[in-house]
């Protein structure tokens, strides 16, 4: 016996060994790099690449160029070596005009010209005779970004044998917003803790940090927000900056530059003064000194975010003044630093009488041309508050003076939150898409974002993120393709969600096509899934009360009316749904005419935002000929469906997507199922009181009483 076992072990430790080496645990997100295994694709790239020759020693050229040895070595299996002379075909040159006299022999600077500050070219060209790919911009991000979209070409195995790229990014600003608290926690945190860990900073530079910059910046994102927007002054303080500047030095090479929140009350709170009146002369000169001082640590600090008079948070009403008063007073502030003021449009007062989805609107349309020319007024995609689905909202369009920010929210809140898969991107997608018709047809969202609409130079788009410290970053590892397609859609808000969806599974998990088209079908019809087994046909915000986790339909009687569920679906015995045409609360006329008209009737409302829209019978009939209550049963019943539809796809795939991944999103995916099944059942039994309707065939029946689920109420969700 022991014989045998000392013959055995040496092989039960090369096992470990071997696996510990290749757990997938998700950690790489999508810059994997390793040996790509379509054998032909192979074989031609290490025909063709030689060398790696990047001339120039700034820390963001150094970043290309470690990228690119580190991805290539991986890819290829070999190691590709870094050159300083051109002296064998197939090299990768990469640089700027200024720092590459190869890539200045190309003479490409009109080709340049066109692609901006960040943009790139890359191409499969000749120099001195030899054929190389030329990786070039005008500036060490754009080579950076370059080098990554370079890797990704190979990542998904395309030809590189014939490169005519140019890519500039179509918004100006493409920042994630992170909600996390100097304590660590993390408002509508899914994924652990916050990455930023202060109490260690500025001594100890987490890899991580570096990782993160990486990261962001393989997908063109330029900003990050450190702190949350419900706004602790203290980050403001010396203390607190001295840290900031070690984590922005660190993030520096990769692009990213760094932003803070500002608390409106700061100058009371940390300036010893009695007001933040935003007209008030020793106010005002307290942000410039602050803005300075921040300047003096951080030179290139982007600016500030602010959440004003909403939710609690100080603001310029405190003291009767504007939301413009308030921003401008910032702007100023950081102005002569080049810095810009994110100024958040997300405000709504319960004590206000009006519909909560109008509020924002009222509150800023009549600001629109009030704003110095270094703010953007950042405006969440829907009225209300990332719902699984929201009609666009009617803010974009309607302030031409005033170029507005698209704020999305990566990170989860009212779907499913860490633990159920939702591809995201064809949510925004539909955003993005919509047409305001504020010039006329073809006035989409997206041309409001990226300024062209209205001439706007100053262009962004904000994320909030749904990064922490879980080692896979973002909790469930599908959560990783939101992160990602944010970042690309901040890059181009005209790319599609399939193709981003194509992409990221090839870099994430498999070049097989068995396995990318599997994995896309699952991702493409999530999100749908996720709102069928939610919030159906227009319905919203009726999840649990504050956690936003599982349904909660019958949330009432709170401090707060308009946080409660019964507001939004107002469900009686005559039908459900907000009225929000002229016989209710008219939120349709803040839409241009062809909208407004469309949203004004039941019958020309597209189904999917009926009931934000239209309070409606039960036995309505909708465009399957069936009643309101039927159709809505089967559609919480499809949202079911389709979850175990993905979770058969998903088994499927065992043994061609790695042991360690399989098994977490097999297991998140009984989690989903094991939801929506509540979702279902809570929701109808709910509504069920109102319509006294028998659920229709084809609906399971719920396996427990709607006092059972009322009364369910899950501690600690993490993220409040
Ligand atoms: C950061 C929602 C969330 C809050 C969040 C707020 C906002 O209300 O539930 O957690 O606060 O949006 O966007 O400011």
């Amino acid at each position: 016996m022991r014989n045998k076992f000392a013959f055995i072990l040496p092989f039960l430790l090369l096992l470990l060994v071997t696996n510990s080496l290749y757990a997938e645990d998700g950690y790489r997100l999508w810059l994997r790099y390793d040996q790509l295994n379509d054998a032909a694709r192979l074989k031609d790239y290490r025909k063709a690449i030689s060398g790696i020759l990047v001339d120039g020693d700034s820390p963001t050229l150094l970043a290309a160029e470690k990228e690119l040895k580190m991805g290539l070595d991986g890819l290829l299996g070999k190691a590709v070596p870094l050159t300083e002379k051109l002296t064998r075909k197939g090299a990768i040159v990469a640089g700027t005009p200024e720092s590459s006299p190869l890539i200045r022999s190309l003479n490409i600077n009109d080709k340049l010209q066109e692609v901006g500050e960040e943009g790139y070219l890359i191409l499969s060209t000749t120099i001195n005779g030899k054929k190389v790919t030329a990786i070039a911009a005008n500036t060490a991000v754009g080579v950076l970004y370059g080098s990554f979209h370079f890797l990704r070409l190979l990542q998904t195995t395309q030809d590189i044998s014939r490169l005519s790229i140019s890519s500039s990014p179509k918004t100006e600003h493409r920042v994630l917003n992170h909600w996390d608290n100097l304590d660590r926690t993390v408002e509508r945190g899914y994924a652990g803790f916050s990455l930023w860990d202060w109490h260690k900073l500025p001594d100890y530079i987490d890899q991580r940090y570096i990782d993160y910059a990486r990261a962001n910046a393989s997908i063109g994102i330029n900003g990050t927000v450190l702190t949350n927007v419900n706004a602790n002054a203290l980050v403001l303080t010396e203390e607190y900056l001295i840290k900031v500047k070690a984590l922005a030095d660190a993030f520096r090479p990769y692009g990213l530059k760094v932003y803070l929140t500002a608390r409106f009350s700061a100058p009371i709170e940390i300036g010893g003064l009695k007001t933040a009146d935003p007209v008030d002369p020793q106010v005002q000169q307290w942000w410039k000194d602050k803005a300075s001082e921040i300047y003096s640590h951080i030179p290139d600090f982007g600016g500030f975010l602010v959440k004003a008079d909403s939710e609690g948070q100080p603001g310029p009403h405190n003291y009767k003044r504007t939301h413009a008063e308030g921003a401008n007073m910032l702007a100023d502030a950081v102005a002569p630093h080049k810095g810009i003021v994110m100024w958040r449009a997300f405000v709504y007062s319960h004590e206000a009488p009006d519909d909560r989805a109008k509020q924002a609107y009222n509150e800023f349309k009549p600001l629109d041309g009030k704003f110095r020319d270094n703010v953007l007024v950042q405006v969440k995609n829907g009225a209300i508050d990332f719902q699984p689905r929201e009609p666009f909202h009617p803010l974009f369009g309607a302030m031409p003076e005033t170029p507005l920010m698209m704020e999305f929210q990566i990170t989860q809140e009212y779907l499913g939150q860490g633990t159920h898969l939702a591809y995201l991107a064809p949510m925004w997608e539909e955003v993005l898409d919509a047409d305001t018709y504020a010039k006329g047809k073809g006035s989409t969202v997206a041309k409001v974002v990226d300024g062209s609409l209205d001439n706007h130079s100053l262009s962004a788009m904000a994320g909030v993120a749904n990064i922490g410290t879980d080692r896979n970053w973002t909790g469930h590892q599908f959560g990783q393709a939101n992160w990602y397609a944010f970042g690309r859609l901040a890059w181009n808000p005209y790319l599609s969600s399939e193709e981003i969806a194509e992409e990221w599974i090839k870099m994430t998990f498999s070049n097989k096509e068995e396995v990318v088209s599997a994995i896309k079908t699952m991702m493409l019809n999530s999100h749908e899934a996720v709102v069928n087994y939610m919030t159906p046909l227009g319905l919203h915000h009726i999840m649990g009360w504050s956690h936003h986790y599982g349904p909660g339909a019958w949330i009432k009687d709170k401090h707060r009316a308009d946080w409660t569920s019964v507001y939004y679906h107002k469900a009686d015995e005559n039908g459900v749904g907000f009225d929000r045409t002229k016989t209710g609360s008219n939120a349709v006329a803040q839409y241009f005419p062809p909208v407004e008209e469309e949203f004004s009737n039941p019958e020309k409302t597209p189904e999917k935002y009926l009931l934000w829209f239209h309070h409606l019978p039960w036995d309505y009939k909708v465009e399957s000929g069936r009643t309101l209550w039927d159709e809505l049963a089967l559609r919480y019943q499809s949202g079911v469906d389709t979850v175990r539809q993905m979770q058969r796809t998903w088994d499927a795939l065992e043994g061609k997507v790695d042991p360690e991944r399989f098994r977490h999103v097999k297991t998140f995916l009984e989690i989903q199922e094991k939801d929506a099944e509540w979702w279902r059942d809570a929701t109808l039994l709910y509504f069920q009181t109102f319509s006294k309707r028998p659920l229709p065939e084809g609906v399971e029946k719920p396996t427990k009483s709607l006092d059972y689920f009322m009364k369910l109420d899950p501690k600690f969700v993490p993220g409040i």
